[in-house]
């Protein structure tokens, strides 16, 4: 069976979740509130669910599944972790937002700072979304210039400016890329393509002086994983550097995820300015973007580059971040997420090859992504040219294929998965397992 859809035995296991997805549509468009949960990527229906713990999600159904992926990436320490779940409860024992400073946020501020050294100073907002938002206008703000580059398959939440395909060719500006984009806030946003250096390069030859930032993820989790060549990295540090630009690395995914200073302490690149978001509110509404304090100075009331926010800070999500990265600072989970990781990639590569499969592995601590491709060679996934080129419909199968056997994978080929420090070594042996049975049952595509 080669079907990107439920088989018809596990759709029989999901009968609340049907029900509860009719019912959702009547009341909110689509029936999610995040287009990403709607599992257009690999057709059928979501899952609803009741409750998580650890690295176990379970279904309205009462299903169970292993869950890679974690809330899409905060829940790095598995679900309910004692530590958060007490500093929650403690946080909430006092009330719940006050529109007022507290202490607790000074605090989250300074184990940022001392987490990331490229930080001096940081700002703390409800969404990554936001934050990234924030970011590009603090550039524009800081630079006078109205222009930004970002990548294709990099994504930087919903605002606006970001929400820009790449135009007709890649020295052209912007166009939109969701209704509601105004062509007028698509040009000021150039889409190049990643790992690229010569047109990021010629980009700034041609009109450098009118770029404020260059935004990327310094390791893309947005159109499946992709790491970054140094090449790349060091051209967009010193193209910047030379024409007065500032370097922003989006790390909402690699922050705390990759190492405790995110994934610049990995690539030993230091940018401007860093986004931050998902692991650092430990599952609550909370991001961040901070860097250079002579650059975030300038954000009101130090300075005149508004942002602002009713829940920004939130005690909960405070206590839900501080404790989350406290935790990572006194027990780093690093070397056990390296070790699980390197395993399950082994295990799907193995089960890959002995089905015969084409596929691209890629992967980064515990982020992880398994490319299926057309053709009999595999092809590097470099960027989003590459990515595109995904055997999607193979996926799909892969992902139900998951689903049947209780493992709960991202719903997208254009996601990477993430393992938590809850998973054991077991867990990560039952997975490489599943998908060895997937791949065995699987008939290659016509
Ligand atoms: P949020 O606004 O969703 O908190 O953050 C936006 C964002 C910014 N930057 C990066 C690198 C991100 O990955 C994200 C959000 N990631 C998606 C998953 N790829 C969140 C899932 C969703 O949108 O529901």
């Amino acid at each position: 069976m080669h079907a990107g859809l439920p088989s018809a035995t596990t759709a029989a296991r999901r009968t609340r979740s049907q029900a509860a997805f009719a019912r959702a549509r009547q009341a909110i468009p689509g029936g999610v509130n995040s287009p990403a949960r709607a599992f257009g990527g690999v057709g059928g229906e979501p899952i609803f669910f009741r409750e998580a713990a650890g690295q176990w999600l379970t279904d309205i159904d009462g299903n169970r599944y292993l869950d890679y992926i974690g809330s899409w990436g905060p829940m790095i320490l598995g679900h309910r972790h004692p530590r958060v779940v007490a500093a929650i409860e403690a946080a909430l024992s006092r009330g719940t937002s006050y529109g007022a400073p507290t202490e607790a946020e000074t605090g989250l501020a300074e184990l940022i700072i001392n987490a990331v050294p490229s930080i001096e100073k940081v700002r703390l907002t409800s969404s990554g979304t936001e934050a990234a938002m924030s970011a590009v206008r603090l550039a524009r703000g800081f630079t006078g210039r109205d222009k930004i580059v970002k990548f294709a398959g990099n994504y930087h939440g919903h605002g606006d400016s970001l929400l820009v395909a790449a135009g007709s060719s890649a020295a052209t500006l912007g166009v939109p890329d969701s209704p509601g984009v105004t062509a007028g806030t698509a040009k000021d946003t150039m889409v190049l393509e990643y790992n690229e250096p010569e047109p990021l390069e010629a980009a700034f030859r041609a009109t450098g002086d009118t770029i404020a930032a260059v935004l990327l993820e310094p390791t893309v989790g947005n159109m499946g994983l992709v790491k970054p060549t140094a090449e790349f990295l060091a051209t967009a540090r010193r193209v910047t550097q030379q024409h007065g630009a500032l370097l922003v690395f989006d790390e909402v995914m690699t922050g705390f995820r990759l190492a405790l200073g995110g994934a610049q302490a990995l690539l030993g690149v230091t940018p401007d300015v860093t986004i931050l978001g998902k692991i650092v509110g430990g599952g609550l509404p909370l991001a961040a973007y901070g860097g250079r304090a002579d650059v975030m100075d300038h954000v009101l009331p130090a300075g005149k580059v508004f942002q602002a926010g009713t829940l920004a800070g939130n005690p909960l999500a405070v206590a839900a971040g501080t404790a989350t990265l406290e935790e990572l600072r006194d027990h780093p989970p690093y070397e056990r997420l390296e070790r699980h990781g390197a395993a399950l990639e082994a295990g799907f590569r193995t089960a890959a090859a002995a089905a015969g499969a084409t596929v691209w592995l890629a992967r980064t601590g515990s982020m992880l992504t398994m490319f299926f491709q057309h053709g009999s060679e595999p092809i590097p996934v470099t960027g989003w040219q590459t990515a595109a080129q995904s055997d999607k419909a193979r996926y799909a199968a892969f992902f139900w294929g998951m689903i049947d056997r209780g493992i709960y994978l991202p719903c997208s080929q254009y996601e990477a998965l993430f393992i938590s420090a809850a998973h054991t070594d077991a867990d990560i042996a039952a997975t490489t397992a599943a998908a060895a049975a997937w791949f065995a049952a699987d008939e290659p595509p016509a």
